[in-house]
């Protein structure tokens, strides 16, 4: 059996999701980001079970948003868990990069145009839908616009790998029919392997 070996030098190629964040936070240390850079090092980590199961928690009503790393304050990188046919609102991404990779499963990542003033009250435009198989690496920011991703898969579970910078704990979610916009907060069902104290006003975008 061959297996693709990765010609980039060690650091661009990390074999463990521990090197893959000693990676990503040289990478962030520096002040301007390269998009490709990053999306490329994410691309060559080949997502191991082994590595990202003490985070892969599932919930059995909404996907679960579960902290790996804080990423020296520059970033967070976060394990989302999908059940079958589980997705998100229509979201915003606070002025922040959003990187995603599939670890396990596939998703589909659905892209809406921001509501313009004239817009208000009608149904939002979706401009296009790409569905990631695993180890694909997705990017999107505020300017590209809006996104809503979702597991479409009825008998598999998806699990995905998030990189936010600057982190952010709040994000707008949009109703599709009116476009209304509503500020939701980010919480986290674990942090470090560890599950969050549930707290009331709790609720994912
Ligand atoms: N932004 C969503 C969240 O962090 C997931 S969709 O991919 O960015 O909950
Ligand atoms: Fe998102």
């Amino acid at each position: 059996m061959t297996s693709s070996v990765c010609q980039q030098g060690r650091k661009s190629c990390p074999s463990t999701l521990n090197e893959l964040v000693a990676t990503l936070i040289e990478i962030f240390s520096s002040e301007r980001v390269n998009i490709e850079e990053v999306q490329t090092v994410m691309e060559n980590y080949r997502s191991n079970e082994l590595d990202w199961k003490r985070y892969a928690h599932f919930d059995p009503h909404r996907y679960t948003r579960n902290l790996v790393d804080e990423g020296n304050g520059r970033f967070n990188l976060i394990v989302l868990c999908w059940g079958e046919g589980m997705g998100s609102s229509i979201h915003s991404h606070s002025d922040s990069h959003c990187f995603m990779k599939i670890l396990d499963g596939s998703l589909r990542e659905s892209l809406f145009q921001w509501p313009s003033a004239s817009e208000k009250r009608s149904q939002m435009t979706c401009v296009g839908s790409t569905d990631y198989s695993r180890d694909q690496v997705a990017y999107i920011n505020d300017s590209k616009g809006l996104h809503r991703i979702e597991n479409i898969s009825h008998c598999e579970q998806a699990v995905s790998l998030h990189l936010y910078s600057p982190p952010f704990d709040a994000c707008q979610c949009f109703d599709e029919r009116t476009s209304r916009a509503r500020i939701c907060k980010t919480t986290f069902w674990s942090k470090y392997g560890e599950r969050t104290p549930f707290t009331v006003e709790a609720e994912n975008n």
